[in-house]
């Protein structure tokens, strides 16, 4: 079956630059020549070349709380193009970013193709389900999930039509950072979510059989949305917000394997690597092993 790698160099989402670098690192771990070893047909389709933040940019909305907006969008709509001729070949796409804005722009471009019937498992240390009402950052990478279930700035809003993801099959995953009034929204919505206490207190083997359950029941395929922030900065320094008390490398790397084995993932956004803040490539070098995971690698 086929890949398709999209680069996504988008940094103006998130709050610390930089992570526009990130599908440069994960690509010279040699993943695309790991996952032909898979077995795969593979094409990289090269970057989606991104408006950004140089000075004088007239692309920014001036809105403080909604920061860059113009541009994100415009970066957006892009992606969302370049996704949508992806799988409409039948092929996987794989983004690599690049700030978790981007998940907007692969999700729109599934539309067309899984309408209504997508399931989403956004795995993060954040909810991501910030609007401009309730963002103290103004952050446009606190807000995608809040977007793609319909809430929020129209600017974000209307990069979709989203693919009529349901709540009832999106799960957030790791969580154990929240604004107050996010946390409201998600409690709110039909959203299931798991964070790090339900994962202690309940043991992360139930809440993974759970979130998988979740993300497939009543739908034949998912989205899996890959923060690499949801995992512990022992294991994933190279990241802009990093969050102490997060996933180890061996949890992520079996959720990536139990992903693989629904034989359900039609498409991955991995997002997140500053190279800028990492420690020698180790968080984009983890971030290769997970894709390879999800796609079906195997070590026993
Ligand atoms: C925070 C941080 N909730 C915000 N969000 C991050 O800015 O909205 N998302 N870092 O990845
Ligand atoms: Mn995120
Ligand atoms: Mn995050
Ligand atoms: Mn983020």
């Amino acid at each position: 079956s086929k890949l398709s790698i999209i680069g996504f160099l988008q940094d103006i989402g998130a709050s610390k630059r930089g992570v526009d670098m990130g599908s440069y690192a994960i690509r010279a771990e040699k993943l695309v020549e790991k996952l032909k070893a898979l077995g795969y047909q593979v094409s990289d389709e090269g970057n989606v070349e991104c408006y950004s933040m140089d000075e004088g940019d007239t692309l920014e909305s001036g809105n403080p709380k909604l920061r860059y907006a113009a541009a994100i969008r415009r970066n957006m709509l892009e992606l969302k193009e370049q996704v949508q001729a992806i799988v409409q070949q039948d092929a996987m796409p794989i983004v690599l970013g690049g700030d978790h804005s981007m998940a907007m722009g692969s999700l729109a471009g599934l539309k067309e193709r899984y309408q209504g019937n997508l399931g989403l498992l956004w795995v993060d240390a954040h909810g991501d389900f910030n609007t401009p009402e309730t963002t103290p950052s103004g952050n446009v990478h606190g807000m995608p999930l809040a977007a793609i279930t319909g809430r929020g700035a129209p600017e974000l809003v209307d990069i979709g039509p989203f693919p009529g993801v349901r709540e009832e099959n999106t799960v957030l995953f790791g969580i154990r950072d929240l604004d107050p009034e996010e946390s409201m929204l998600i409690r709110e919505s039909r959203v299931t979510m798991y964070t790090i206490r339900d994962i202690i207190e309940r043991g992360f083997y139930t809440c993974l059989q759970e979130a998988l359950q979740v993300v497939t029941t009543g739908v034949d395929q998912f989205h899996l949305s890959f923060d690499m922030d949801s995992i512990d900065p022992i294991f994933a320094p190279g990241t802009g917000t990093p969050v102490m008390g997060g996933l180890n490398d061996r949890e992520v790397l079996y959720l990536m394997e139990r992903v693989h084995e629904t034989g359900r993932l039609v498409s991955m956004d991995l997002v997140e690597v500053n190279p800028a803040l990492d420690v020698g490539n180790k968080t984009a070098r983890l971030a290769a092993e997970l894709i390879l995971r999800a796609l079906g690698k195997k070590t026993l």
